[in-house]
């Protein structure tokens, strides 16, 4: 089972097999079928299958372990790391070191000039960009939008029950909907406060995206531990539900494979291959 582990505490070795597996990917193409995917899912609105409705966690767990498996086809030994930004909250953090993402933007337009994905390095052009985008390089603004999640709204967020509610969509309560609560609350303020290709429809071009979007995966999982009794919400058939976003309905853009994914087929994350460095050991490990 792989280990998904708090990017801070990667060795500088991990840190470099990380990045190499991304920028491989980014250099045969596949890295930006991703950012495409992601681009199309928001660009379908309101017929999004994965923001601002019940599917958001489980399309973007299936989505992370897709990437995660293109990484694995790189090198093995690499597993997606989780950014913890109720702890790693500046940009003091090493997650912005040269060595791994690179640090902030730089001036008014915001470039990232540092790190292996600053345009200057020539592996990191971005090619997938919202409508109206032309700047071909990565950028950022830390904190020009608003602050990071803090423990105390993290904990209050996974005290939210039940998993979603009526309308399913962006109108659910934060008060009644965790996933709402955990998209809106906690999620949003993280493509925020990098700011710049981070709050685009494109946000993977950032590769933090990927970090960002693993704690949020990791706090839904922290949350199905902590709420056995609470089911996914909700089920087939409840009307007025956008497809894709009903325990059994295929999700696009896969929906069209043969044994497509569903949201009741990443439930549960163990069965996909992964888990977190800092959860119980699942039972069937037999501890
Ligand atoms: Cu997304």
């Amino acid at each position: 089972m792989g280990i998904r582990k708090n990017q801070a505490s990667l060795t500088s070795a991990e840190r470099a097999a990380f990045v190499a597996a991304v920028k491989t990917l980014k250099a045969t193409g596949v890295y930006d079928t991703f950012v495409a995917q992601h681009r199309a899912a928001f660009m379908a609105s309101p017929n999004d299958p994965a923001h601002n409705g019940p599917a958001f966690l489980p399309w973007h767990r299936e989505y992370l372990r897709r990437f995660e498996r293109a990484l694995e086809s790189i090198d093995s030994s690499v597993s997606l790391p989780y950014w913890d930004w109720t702890v790693d909250n500046s940009s003091a953090s090493s997650l912005w070191g040269v060595g791994f993402m690179g640090g902030d933007g730089d001036g008014a337009g915001g470039r990232v000039t540092t790190g292996p994905f600053a345009y200057a390095t020539g592996t990191w052009p971005l090619t997938v960009l919202d409508p109206g985008e032309t700047d071909p390089f990565l950028t950022r603004a830390f904190g020009a939008m608003g602050a990071l999640p803090t423990p105390p709204a993290v904990d209050r967020a996974l005290d939210v029950v039940p998993y979603d509610a009526a309308p399913w969509n962006f109108e659910s309560s934060g008060n009644t909907s965790f996933r709402r609560r955990l998209e809106v609350s906690i999620h949003n303020p993280g493509h925020m406060w990098v700011g710049g290709s981070m709050m685009a429809m494109s946000s993977p071009n950032d590769p933090v995206f990927w970090l960002h979007h693993c704690n949020i995966d990791r706090l839904w999982a922290q949350w199905q531990h902590d709420h056995p009794e609470e089911a996914y919400l909700p089920p087939s058939g409840t009307p007025g539900v956008v497809a894709g976003h009903a325990l059994d309905d295929p999700m696009p853009p896969w929906a069209g494979e043969p044994m497509p994914p569903t949201p009741r087929s990443v439930l549960d994350h163990h069965a996909l291959g992964y888990q977190y460095d800092d959860e119980p050991q699942p039972r069937s490990a037999g501890t």
